[in-house]
């Protein structure tokens, strides 16, 4: 059994589609606290964590001097999601986390790394969230989290919640990845960060994958899992941002998760990018709610 707090992150500032801040809700809507409930865990929605700007009211035009946009809206954010995050690990609960955009993850790993100081994590992705501000093509923060975890780029992002890096490059394995940008693929090949890419997971399977990645993060003090719904294949997820054909197939995912969720070293998950106003009906918020229930021990049998 485990005490799990759900923590609603509707940021949208990360990226220009309108209606990602609206995913934890469209994943509710599905009964995400029932399912997880039903396996016998110990289930708490804690509600939606809010900044000082409201989502829905968010423009895309406004960088900063470096270039990154909505700058202001994702620091504050990142600080109020890193502070609820901590509180849920005070009290000795396993937030999970529903977005949102990715840029939520400079907030909840960094909420992480205020108690875990060797956090090992998998990115499961169709992209590498790995630039910085003088990589990005875009400028969309939701492309940088894990550049700006691994301390890169913008030093008041770098220093969110607690000074400097939360995460170190030998403790990270990105998995599903297939649309790199030239710069991030260059800080991959010369940090030697662990690249499943989707080649990879289409050679070895997923759940081959998974127990590989688990073996090499085994020292870790704790594993955060952040899963992007476009690491899955758009034929079946139609629901979010940024499609990339040639995805992982739902079933692949959910026997992936399977392995997952059997170690004792998972203690906190993201579930981002669900966009309920870019789906067909609420399709993508079921088909999320199910992979959650696989990370929480669900099983075929
Ligand atoms: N790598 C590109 C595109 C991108 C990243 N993450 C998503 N899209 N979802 C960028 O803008 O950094
Ligand atoms: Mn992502
Ligand atoms: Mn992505």
């Amino acid at each position: 059994m485990v005490k799990i707090d759900i923590i609603g992150a509707p940021t949208a500032f990360g990226q220009p589609k309108l209606g990602v801040s609206l995913g934890p809700d469209a994943v509710r809507f599905c009964g995400l606290k029932k399912h997880l409930s039903e396996l016998g865990h110990d289930v708490a929605d804690l509600g939606n964590v809010y900044g000082s700007y409201r989502p829905e009211y968010g423009t895309h035009d406004i960088k900063n001097d470096e270039g990154l946009i909505n700058f202001e809206q994702v620091k504050d954010f990142s600080e109020q999601l890193a502070s609820t995050v901590e509180a849920s690990l005070d009290r000795n609960h396993f937030p999970f986390i529903v977005g949102g955009d990715h840029s939520l993850s400079i907030g909840s790993i960094s909420g992480m790394a205020s108690k875990y100081n060797n956090l090992g994590v998998l990115w499961i992705d169709a992209h590498g969230d790995i630039n910085n501000s003088e990589t990005s093509p875009s400028g969309n923060i939701h492309g940088m989290p894990l550049g700006v975890l691994l301390g890169e780029g913008s030093e008041e992002l770098v220093n969110i919640h607690h000074e400097g890096a939360k995460l170190k490059h030998e403790n990270i394995v990105l998995i599903g990845v297939r649309d790199l940008d030239s710069g991030e693929k260059t800080y991959i090949k010369e940090h030697g960060i662990k690249c499943y890419t989707m080649s990879d997971v289409e050679r070895l399977g997923l759940d081959v994958v998974i127990t590989k990645s688990l073996k090499y993060l085994q020292d870790c003090d704790g594993i955060h899992l952040s899963l992007d719904v476009d690491s899955l294949d758009p034929l079946e997820i139609q629901g979010t941002g940024t499609k990339v054909a040639g995805g992982i197939f739902l079933s692949e995912m959910l026997l992936g998760l399977n392995i997952l969720s059997k170690t004792e070293l998972l203690v906190s998950a993201d579930l981002v990018e669900v966009n309920p106003l870019l789906d067909d009906g609420n399709d993508t918020a079921e088909k999320a709610v199910k992979i959650a229930e696989y990370i929480f021990g669900q099983s075929q049998l």
